[in-house]
C-alpha cells in the first residue's frame, strides 16, 4: 500500500491527545442548517481527510458529514481537470463527428437541444476516489439531461470497420511518449458497442441548469455505470475509428495493476479504468436526542444489500431507499441502538444483486495501484 494509506493507520493507531486535538479541530466544522434546526446533530468523525495537494487537478471534494440530500448541488459537485478548466464560448462551440462514419456531422448547441431531451441520475465516480487519504470526496449525484448518444451515432452512419468510439474534450496537455513530447487533447476511447449503450448522453444540463463549467460546459459525456475517467468533458470531437485509441487516461495513468492467480501462477494484470465497482461507505453519524443513526451511501452496481458493523460486532442490515434509480447512489441509514461512551469504529459493505460482496482492504491486497479502490471504508467516532 502507499505511504498515505500508512499515515492513516498510523494516525488511526495514535493515543487520546492527537485524537483530542482533531476532535477539537472537527468541531468547529459546519452542521448543516437543516439538521441544526431538526435538532439533530452531526458527530464528526475523528479520521478527516488530508489536504488536497492537488487543488489546481482536483476541487470540490464531497464533505462527507454534511451529506442530507440524494442529489448533490451543483456548487458542492466535486471536479477532476487534468489539464485545467478551459473557458468555451458556447456561440463559437461545435461538436464534430467524424472518422469512419458515412455522413460526417457538426452541430452546435441549438442543434443538439432540438433532438430529444433525455434525462438521467447517474452517481459519477472518480476511480480515484479513496485511493489516497485526502481524496474520498470525488463523488456525486446529479440529474443530467441532454440527447442520447446512440441516435446520433446511427445518425451519422457507422461504418462496417467502425469499431471504436473516441470522446475529445477541448482541454490539452503536453505528454511525453518514448521521448516525444506532444501537445494531446484529453480523450477517451470506447468500443462501439458500449458506446451505442442507449443511456448515453451528450448531455448539456445538471441539476435543472445549464452545465458548471468546472463539470464540462458546454457539453460532455455521460456514460452510466463507467468510472468518471469516461465521462469526457468540454467535449469537441467524437471520432469513429476501426482501432482503440491509446493515450495517457486509457493506457498509461489510468490503469489499475492486481496480482491474480491463474493455474497457481501469479500473474500480474494491467486493465484500462473502466466501469465502476460496487462501493459503500459511512457518510456520518447522527445525534437526534438520545438516539444515534449512521447515515451512509451505496453505489456502483445494482444492490442487494447494505450492512453496517460496529466495532467488532455483528454485521447488521441498514435500511436504504429501493426506490432510486439504478445508476444513482442510494442513501442507507442504521439506527445505532445503546451507543456507549468512548471511541468506535464505524464500517459499511454493500453485496451486488450478483452476489458479490464489497472487499475489505486487506482482501484488495492484491490491487498495487490507487486507483479503483471500492475497500470498506472503516471510519472512526467518538460518542460524548
Ligand atoms: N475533458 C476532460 N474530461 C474529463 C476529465 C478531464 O480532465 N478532462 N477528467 C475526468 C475524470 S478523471 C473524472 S473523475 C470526471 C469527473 O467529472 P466531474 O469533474 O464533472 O466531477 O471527469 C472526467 N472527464
Ligand atoms: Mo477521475
Amino acid at each position: 500500500m502507499n505511504g498515505l494509506k500508512i499515515s492513516r493507520r498510523e494516525l488511526l493507531k495514535q493515543g487520546g491527545a492527537a485524537l483530542a486535538g482533531l476532535a477539537i479541530l472537527n468541531n468547529a466544522r459546519r452542521v448543516p442548517t437543516a439538521l441544526a434546526q431538526s435538532g439533530d446533530e452531526v458527530i464528526p468523525w475523528l479520521d478527516q481527510p488530508e489536504p488536497n495537494p492537488v487543488p489546481d487537478a482536483v476541487g470540490n471534494l464531497l464533505d462527507w458529514e454534511a451529506l442530507d440530500s440524494w442529489i448533490t448541488p451543483n456548487d458542492q459537485f466535486f471536479y477532476v481537470s487534468h489539464y485545467g478548466l478551459p473557458e468555451i464560448d458556447a456561440n463559437q462551440w461545435r461538436l464534430e463527428i467524424t472518422g469512419l462514419v458515412e455522413h460526417p456531422m457538426s452541430l452546435s448547441l441549438a442543434d443538439l437541444q432540438a433532438w430529444p431531451r433525455q434525462e438521467l441520475t447517474f452517481t459519477i465516480e472518480c476511480s480515484g476516489n479513496h485511493g489516497f487519504d485526502w481524496n474520498f470526496g470525488l463523488i456525486g449525484n446529479a440529474r443530467w439531461a441532454g440527447v442520447a448518444l446512440a441516435p446520433l451515432l446511427q445518425e451519422a452512419g457507422v461504418m462496417d470497420d467502425g469499431r471504436e468510439v473516441v470522446f475529445y474534450g477541448a482541454d490539452s496537455g503536453e505528454e511525453t511518449v518514448r521521448e516525444q513530447t506532444i501537445s494531446q487533447k484529453f480523450a477517451r476511447s470506447m468500443a462501439l458497442e458500449d458506446a451505442l449503450s442507449p443511456n448515453n448522453l451528450l448531455c448539456y444540463e445538471m441539476n435543472g441548469e445549464p452545465l458548471p463549467q468546472p463539470n464540462g460546459f458546454p457539453l460532455r459525456l455521460i456514460a452510466p455505470g463507467w468510472y468518471g475517467v469516461a465521462n469526457v468533458k468540454w467535449l469537441e470531437r467524437i471520432e469513429v475509428r476501426s482501432s482503440r485509441m491509446m493515450s495517457r487516461f486509457m493506457a498509461r495513468d489510468y490503469v489499475t495493476l492486481r496480482q491474480e492467480e491463474i493455474d497457481g501462477e501469479q500473474v500480474w494484470t494491467e486493465s484500462s479504468v473502466g466501469r465502476s465497482l460496487l462501493k459503500s461507505a459511512p457518510a456520518r453519524v447522527v445525534r437526534s436526542g438520545d438516539s444515534y443513526r449512521i447515515e451512509g451511501t451505496a453505489w456502483g452496481a445494482p444492490i442487494e444489500r447494505v450492512e453496517v458493523q460496529i466495532d467488532d460486532g455483528p454485521w447488521q442490515p441498514a435500511t436504504w431507499d429501493k426506490q432510486n434509480t439504478k445508476y444513482s447512489w442510494k442513501l442507507f441509514t442504521y439506527d445505532w441502538k445503546g451507543a456507549t461512551p468512548g471511541e468506535h469504529t464505524i464500517v459499511s459493505r454493500v453485496t451486488g444483486m450478483d452476489g458479490q460482496v464489497q472487499p475489505t482492504e486487506k482482501e484488495l491486497e492484491t490491487k498495487k495501484s490507487f486507483l479503483e479502490h471500492n475497500a470498506q471504508h472503516v471510519r472512526r467516532v467518538m460518542i460524548a
